[in-house]
């Protein structure tokens, strides 16, 4: 039951308008979620806005949506910091209030030598009993993790998986030859579709908050070997996309749950609010599910 796999939405972080994270928004999003076949939740990722939450605020928003998920489903934390010894910190609180997993990206901005970001997993594994789900993310974190390092990774942690975001699906190849048993979680939603015959046991992305009907529906009928349905939803999908990539990601999943009437006010600061320009644009989005 509590197998990491299938669809699994990247959760935003509600705000109120005083800026303060919304449980109650974020609950009814679970709720939601949940009624249209989430197989899990990712919790405090990049689209949850990590590294702008303070670890109180992280640790209460995967209370929320354990408590909310009613243990149907698996419950990711994401505990990724800098430091090792803070992402150990959060982790130990991720499992005290009942996540089946926790993950991480590599840690960024020192440049750190990849023996240091082994310690990293290290010290967060250890930490902890559940298992760990590696996020290699390059494009933001600046660190791949590849067929030829994650070895290094998972020689000493428990490791529950890795979480690949990134376009290169050879690597990924690569990785799934060398590791038949791992489970691989792919989290780019626009090559969806083309990353399933590598392999991968489900997604984990930011798109399955607003449109998970539709990948389920990909995921569905790519199981029946029903291709033509497949590709078409994934580019009726990827039209969508494309229009959310004008604005960006976050920004605009949380604008286009207003229309599921899920209040997800703006991203923090540094990111900047929505414009009219902006609402303009994704108000021409058709049906989202
Ligand atoms: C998370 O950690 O919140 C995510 O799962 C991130 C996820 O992989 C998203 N990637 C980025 O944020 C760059 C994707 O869902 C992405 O938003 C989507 O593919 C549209 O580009």
């Amino acid at each position: 039951k509590m197998e990491l796999k299938g669809i699994v939405p990247a959760l935003v972080t509600p705000f109120d308008r005083d800026g303060s994270v919304n449980i109650e928004e974020l609950k009814k999003l679970v709720k939601l979620l949940l009624s249209e076949g989430a197989d899990g939740f990712y919790v405090t990722g990049s689209t949850g806005e990590c590294f702008l939450l303070t670890d109180e605020e992280r640790t209460r928003i995967t209370a929320a949506v354990v408590e909310a998920s009613e243990g149907k489903v698996p419950v990711v934390a994401h505990v990724g910091k800098i430091g090792a010894a803070q992402a150990a910190k959060l982790a130990k609180e991720a499992q005290s209030v009942g996540a089946a997993a926790v993950s991480s990206v590599p840690p960024f901005y020192y440049d750190f030598k990849f023996d240091e970001i082994v310690k990293y997993y290290e010290v967060i594994s250890d930490a902890v009993d559940l298992p760990l789900v590696v996020y290699n993310f390059p494009q933001y974190s600046g660190v791949s993790i590849n067929a030829s390092n994650l070895g290094l990774i998972m020689k000493n942690c428990r490791i529950g998986g890795l979480k690949y975001t990134d376009a290169n699906l050879y690597e990924l190849e690569r990785i799934r030859m060398q590791y038949p048993e791992l489970r691989i979680m792919f989290g780019q939603d626009e090559a969806f579709l083309y990353a399933l015959p590598v392999g991968v046991d489900g997604a984990i992305g930011s798109t399955y908050n607003f449109m998970l009907k539709k990948f389920k529906r990909i995921w569905n009928a790519y199981q029946l070997g029903n291709m033509q349905e497949a590709e078409q939803v994934q580019h009726e999908a990827c039209r969508i996309i494309d229009k959310l990539l004008c604005v960006r990601d976050i920004t605009a999943v949380k604008y286009l749950l207003g229309r599921k009437g899920i209040e997800c006010g703006s991203c923090r600061l540094p990111f900047n609010p929505i414009t009219e320009q902006e609402k303009q644009l994704l108000d021409k989005i058709g049906d989202l599910d």
